[in-house]
C-alpha cells in the first residue's frame, strides 16, 4: 500500500444502494436516491466554500482537507435501480466491474457504496472481474442510514473515500510485496485454493523473497491439509500450513513470530509450525506421511529414505494424483531431496496420472537447478507435455517473460515450436517489440538451433 501523491485525487463513487442510503417508507427501509445531495449538506463530506473557489462542476464534491497538499475530489454516481443488496445478483456485480472499467481512466480510485448484506460476495467478485487492476477500490456501507442522528455510514464512507483517496492499494498480487512481511491468508475447506498458475507463482515469489504467508481454514472446525491438489499447490508455494488454528491466533502469532529479534526465518517459520500457546494440533508423524511436501519436504524425504534402508520401503510409492516423492521435491525446488532420491535410483521420467513428470513440475515451479539434476539424470518432455508448450512459449514471449522461456529452454523444449495460431515465440516477441527475448531467441536459432543440448 503506497501513499498517493499529487495535489488533487480524483474518485468515483459509485452508489449501488444498501442501508446507507435508505429512508423508511411505511416504517420499512427502501433504498433511497439522492445520496450526493444528502452529502452536499455535510460539512465533512463537501467543503463548498474550496469546490466554488476552485470552480468545481456541480457534481462533483470535495472533502475538506486531510493533509496539508492534498484534496480529494470526488463524483457520485446513483445506479438505476438502487438496491438492497440481498436483491443483487451476478447481473449486478457485471454491471458495476464494467462501470469501473468504463470510468478507469477518469479517475485515480474508486468507492463502492453497498448493501452489507451481500458485500462480501460483491467484494469477492470484484477481485476476479478486475483483473490487473492497478487503482484502489473500496466496498462500503453502513447498518444505518447516513442522515439519521446516529449513523456508522458517516465514517463508513468517510473512511473509504480517504482510504481510496490517500493510498494506491491495487489488487492482491501487488499486495504481497514488501515491506510486508507475513500473510494469513483464509482459505477453503482443508486449505484448498485456486490453483491459477499465475497466482500461484505470485505466492512462490514471495515467499521464496521471505514472505511468511500462513494458510488457515475459514472453516470453523478442522485442519488445513494437502489431501487435495489444491491443498498441496498452496504448499508447494511455500504457504505454511496453520493447521486447525483460527485466523485470529494465527495474526497473533506471526506477529508475535515476526516481532521476535535475531531469529532467521527458518526458526520463524519452524515456530509457526509449532504448538506454542495451546492454539494448535500440529499432525502427529504418522498423519504427516502423505504429505512429503512444503516445508517439511525435506524431512519427509529423508525419513522415507531411512525407512527404505531398513524396511525396504518404496520411493516409488504415489499419492492419490499418482505423484512421487521426486514430483514433490521437484515441484517444490528441494535440490537436496531430488539429489537424494536420484542417487536411489528413483525413476526419472515417472508420470503422474495427468501424464506430467517431475520435469515438467520443474518447470512449471521456475526451479533451473532441480531442472538441470533432472536432465543429468536423463529426463526428458514428454510429447504430450510438449503439446501445448508453444502456446504458453508465445505467452511467455508476448509478457518478455525471459526467465519463463529459459527454462523451458534448458529442460529441453523446442524454442521454436508453434503456438496455437502458428505463430512461434519470436514472431511474438518481435511484434511486441520485446527485444531481450527476440535476442535470446536469435542467438539460439543461430547457435544449436532453438533446443537445449542434452547434458552428458
Ligand atoms: N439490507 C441491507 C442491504 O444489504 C443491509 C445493509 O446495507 N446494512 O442492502
Amino acid at each position: 500500500m503506497a501513499r498517493a501523491v499529487g495535489p488533487e485525487r480524483r474518485l468515483l463513487a459509485v452508489y449501488t444502494g444498501g442501508t446507507i442510503g435508505m429512508r423508511s417508507e411505511l416504517g420499512v427501509l427502501v433504498p433511497g436516491t439522492g445520496l450526493a445531495a444528502i452529502l452536499r449538506t455535510l460539512p465533512m463530506f463537501h467543503d463548498e466554500e474550496h469546490a466554488r473557489a476552485r470552480g468545481l462542476s456541480e457534481d462533483t464534491l470535495v472533502l475538506p482537507p486531510a493533509s496539508r497538499n492534498q484534496r480529494i475530489l470526488y463524483t457520485v454516481l446513483e445506479c438505476q435501480p438502487l438496491f438492497d443488496s440481498s436483491d443483487m445478483t451476478i447481473a449486478e456485480w457485471v454491471c458495476l466491474a464494467q462501470t469501473i472499467k468504463r470510468h478507469y481512466e477518469q479517475y485515480h480510485g474508486f468507492v463502492v457504496i453497498h448493501g452489507t448484506d451481500t458485500m462480501a460476495f460483491a467484494a469477492s467478485m470484484l477481485s476476479f472481474m478486475l483483473e490487473n487492476l492497478q487503482k484502489t477500490v473500496i466496498l462500503t456501507g453502513a447498518q444505518v442510514p447516513i442522515h439519521a442522528l446516529w449513523s456508522d455510514g458517516r465514517e463508513n464512507l468517510l473512511g473509504a473515500l480517504l482510504m481510496a483517496g490517500q493510498y494506491v492499494i491495487p489488487e492482491v498480487r501487488a499486495f504481497l510485496q514488501p515491506p510486508l512481511k507475513g500473510v494469513v491468508m483464509e482459505t477453503f475447506g482443508s486449505g484448498n485454493g485456486p490453483t491459477k498458475p499465475d497466482l500461484l507463482q505470485e505466492l512462490r515469489v514471495a515467499t521464496e523473497r521471505g514472505l511468511v504467508i500462513v494458510n488457515c481454514t475459514h472453516c470453523l472446525q478442522g485442519a488445513v491439509t494437502t489431501d487435495y491438489a489444491a491443498g498441496m499447490a498452496m504448499a508447494g508455494a511455500g504457504v505454511i500450513s496453520g493447521f486447525d488454528m483460527t485466523s485470529e491466533a494465527a495474526l497473533a502469532k506471526l506477529s508475535y513470530v515476526l516481532g521476535q529479534p535475531g531469529l532467521s526465518l527458518d526458526v520463524r517459520k519452524e515456530l509457526l509450525t509449532k504448538d506454542l500457546r495451546g492454539e494448535m494440533t500440529p499432525p502427529s508423524v504418522e498423519e504427516r506421511r502423505p504429505s512429503l511436501q512444503g516445508n517439511t519436504l525435506g524431512g519427509g524425504v529423508s525419513w522415507l529414505l531411512s525407512l527404505s534402508g531398513s524396511q525396504g520401503s518404496d520411493l516409488g510409492l504415489v499419492d492419490f494424483n499418482g505423484q512421487t516423492p521426486l514430483h514433490a521435491a521437484a515441484r517444490g525446488g528441494h535440490t537436496e531431496a531430488v539429489t537424494m532420491l536420484l542417487q536411489r535410483g528413483v525413476d526419472v521420467n515417472t508420470r503422474d496420472t495427468d501424464g506430467f513428470s517431475p520435469l515438467l513440475l520443474a518447470v512449471r515451479g521456475r526451479h533451473p537447478g532441480v531442472i538441470g539434476l533432472l536432465r543429468e539424470a536423463g529426463a526428458s518432455l514428454s510429447t504430450q507435455e510438449l503439446e501445448e508448450a508453444g502456446t504458453e512459449l508465445c505467452r511467455l514471449a508476448y509478457r518478455a517473460d525471459l526467465e519463463g522461456l529459459q527454462v523451458w529452454w534448458q529442460a529441453g523444449a523446442d524454442l521454436g515450436q508453434p503456438g496455437y495460431d502458428g505463430h512461434s515465440a519470436l514472431h511474438v516477441a518481435e511484434a511486441a517489440g520485446n527485444l531481450a527475448v527476440v535476442a535470446f531467441l536469435q542467438s539460439l536459432e543461430g547457435a544449436v538451433g532453438a533446443q537445449a543440448p542434452c547434458p552428458e
